[in-house]
């Protein structure tokens, strides 16, 4: 009758649930983005979203996600910060039966069963495709490359660099002749490209930079305007995330290429949760998001697209 009816339709799960989301924290305007689409996402499925800002930390998330399990939430949203190290709590979330869901950056864990499934890019496959843009664009001309990474030790930062790598291995002419850190943040970002272009004969000695984000790109081109060269055309720029200010960047020529991914890692993850409360159906272990690559011809409408979505 009307109850079977209620229970089945699942909207009675969703209504009374509540998740907690441990965030990395603010680092960059890709994190900002995800954190707002997380809790509009949310709130269209009836869902209680409690966020934990670990400012960069470990410690800090392995925290918050003793105290979800505490106040016995349904579910526990994780973007990890860095790549190991999660097992024992995530072994405490098992034994509290409380399912986990991954966001945006992997683990390395002896045990899958220690979470249902991560949603994220391929972040290899990124690497590759800012490679793959700039070995076309060099069309064989000789490039020295420096690399800004993102977060030691952080998935997507070792993925990223691999991707690059193997795929620029095949083209002999390509070196990435300087290579660091620039914790995924413009000021960092900033920081580092500023200690290459002194390095480098005043920057005269780079032909190209692939930052791993977009935030660190942006520091690069204050850096690269400061030294007396042109980003965009001196040195070129390659990067990920597709957000807002590097569209900006491009329209003004100051940047050449981003592969996009979305910020909605949580829509995916609270679909999943929906389901798996509902029947038990199990997720695979990895939700796959899409990686695309976008250059100055699309800014704009790249632009007013996010816009749109309130990004
Ligand atoms: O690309 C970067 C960030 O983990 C996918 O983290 C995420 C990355 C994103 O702060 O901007």
């Amino acid at each position: 009758g009307v109850i079977s009816a209620i229970l089945l339709s699942g909207t009675v799960y969703s209504a009374n649930m509540t998740v907690g989301f441990s965030q990395i924290g603010s680092e960059s305007g890709w994190r900002a983005a995800e954190t707002s689409v997380a809790k509009s996402e949310a709130e269209k499925r009836g869902i209680t979203l409690k966020i934990a800002d670990a400012q960069q930390k470990q410690e800090n998330q392995i925290k918050a996600i003793r105290s979800f399990i505490a106040q016995g939430v349904d579910a526990i949203f994780i973007a990890p910060v860095v790549q190991t190290g999660w097992d024992p709590v995530l072994q405490e979330a098992k034994e509290a039966e409380i399912p986990v869901f991954l966001l945006d950056r992997n683990i390395t864990t002896k045990d899958d069963s220690l979470f249902m499934t991560g949603v994220a890019a391929d972040s290899v496959h990124e690497g590759a495709v800012a490679a793959e843009w700039l070995i076309k664009q060099l069309n064989g001309q000789a490039c020295n490359v420096v690399e800004l990474q993102g977060t030691v030790g952080a998935s997507v930062a070792l993925d990223r660099k691999k991707g690059f790598l193997d795929a620029v291995a095949a083209v002999p002419t390509i070196k990435i002749i300087r290579t660091q850190s620039g914790d995924f943040t413009r000021s960092k970002g900033k920081e580092v490209m500023e200690s290459f272009i002194k390095a480098e004969s005043n920057g005269k000695n780079i032909c190209a930079v692939y930052a791993h984000n977009d935030d660190m790109a942006i520091g690069a081109i204050q850096a690269i305007k400061e030294a007396g060269l042109k980003p965009g055309k001196d040195i070129k720029i390659v990067s990920i995330d597709g957000v807002p200010d590097i569209f900006k960047a491009m329209i003004a020529g100051e940047t050449n290429a981003s592969v996009e991914l979305t910020p909605n890692m949580a829509g995916p993850a609270f679909d999943a949760l929906l389901a798996y409360k509902k029947d038990g159906s199990m997720p695979p272990k990895n939700i796959k998001t899409k990686s695309i690559l976008f250059q100055p011809d699309s800014a704009q409408a790249q632009l007013e697209m996010k816009k749109s979505m309130g990004y």
